[in-house]
């Protein structure tokens, strides 16, 4: 039987936090044997906000290299740039003409962003999800890891996928979100009624991939947490602490229970510094590594020369399906 399709992305709009790492790349990692991977640097979708130029490309490098470095395989799995595959902004212009304008309006991730970028509320902001449904149709994806913020985006993919196929006859596969059980919302140190994000004024609310080990033990030592020195997972009333031992299970392998049990009767402050050791235990290497493969940059290059040249294979095919059926000429 053909593997199953996996596509997935992440933008390169600031240095990812271990909210990145946990809630997608890390588990991109483990499905690169059972499945046809392909990972993408969703470059096209950061310009929907304001970046700078020379920024933005540093970081894209930036992005690729902690990909590689956290374990991403060039030989196992497609791995490229949305910019250098032009299928995905010419079936946006495809999707659009299916897409509308309300179902957008709507989504949580316009409006929060809309809100604290006001100055700049542009079209792409608002088109987002439907770039993000080309990049995930184009390939005829089964699979899509990411996390628990992203399942608004993959219902508007799976409904445009599915009126397009009624409206031109069977084209899309029709995806489904694999959301992890555990850190699919790591939240911020300062505010855990808040998810951990990179583009967070505030850098003692997230640890980045490029954090010291001292910065991340003193970030986790400030994390807000309650007064009640009792270290048990409460979603409801301990959101702080549950964070923490959220944290702590996904970087130590310990289930929480086994975590709750290893730190009876332990004070706050030395369990903190438990939970900022075992982190830095874990991203020390694969940060060495990134920086490591970050100062070889004609062999990033070559990782992404040879990834567009495999999605542009793939994407290409897609398109002139999906030309056909819309009635377009074909030469
Ligand atoms: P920004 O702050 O710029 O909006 P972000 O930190 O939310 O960015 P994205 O690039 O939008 O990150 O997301 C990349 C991937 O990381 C997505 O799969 C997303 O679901 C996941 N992700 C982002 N933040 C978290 C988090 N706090 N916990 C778990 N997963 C997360
Ligand atoms: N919007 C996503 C990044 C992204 C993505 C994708 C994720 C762009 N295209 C396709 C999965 C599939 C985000 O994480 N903010």
């Amino acid at each position: 039987m053909d593997k199953k399709i996996v596509f997935s992305a992440v933008q390169p709009s600031g240095i990812p936090t271990i909210g990145n790492y946990v809630g997608s790349i890390k588990n991109w990692v483990n499905m690169q044997d059972e499945y046809n991977c392909i990972y993408s640097l969703a470059d096209l979708h950061t310009l929907t906000v304001k970046q700078i130029p020379a920024e933005l490309r540093q970081r894209s490098y930036e992005l690729l290299a902690l990909y590689l470095a956290a374990g991403l395989d060039p030989n196992k799995s497609v791995i490229f740039a949305q910019s250098h595959v032009p299928a995905h902004a010419e079936l946006t212009w495809i999707l659009n003409t299916v897409t509308y304008p309300g179902e957008l309006q709507r989504m949580t991730q316009f409006k929060d962003k809309s809100s604290r970028h006001a100055e700049n509320v542009n079209m792409g902001l608002l088109d987002y999800p439907v770039l993000m449904a080309a990049d995930i149709l184009l390939y005829g994806t089964d699979f899509v890891p990411v996390g628990a913020d992203q399942k608004q985006h993959l219902e508007i993919t799976r409904d445009l996928a599915i009126r397009f196929n009624n409206r031109y006859s069977q084209t899309f596969t029709v995806p489904e979100p694999l959301i992890p059980k555990v850190g699919a919302k790591v939240m911020s140190l300062q505010d855990p009624e808040k998810k951990m994000s990179k583009s967070d004024e505030n850098p003692n609310a997230y640890i980045s991939m490029n954090d010291s080990t001292d910065d991340i033990i003193r970030k986790f030592k400030r994390a807000v947490t309650d007064s009640e020195a009792c270290i048990k997972f409460d979603e409801e009333n301990k959101k702080g602490i549950s964070n923490l031992l959220t944290i702590y299970s996904l970087f130590s392998g310990m289930t929480i229970p086994e975590a709750e049990k290893q730190f009876e009767g332990v004070g706050y402050g030395e369990f903190k510094l438990a939970v900022g050791e075992q982190v830095a235990n874990v991203l020390q290497p694969i940060t060495a590594e990134k920086n490591r493969i970050l100062s070889d940059k004609a062999y990033l290059e070559s990782v992404l020369k040879d990834g567009a040249e495999k999605a542009n294979y793939l994407a290409h095919k897609m398109m002139r399906k999906v030309y056909k059926k819309v009635g377009l000429i074909q030469l």
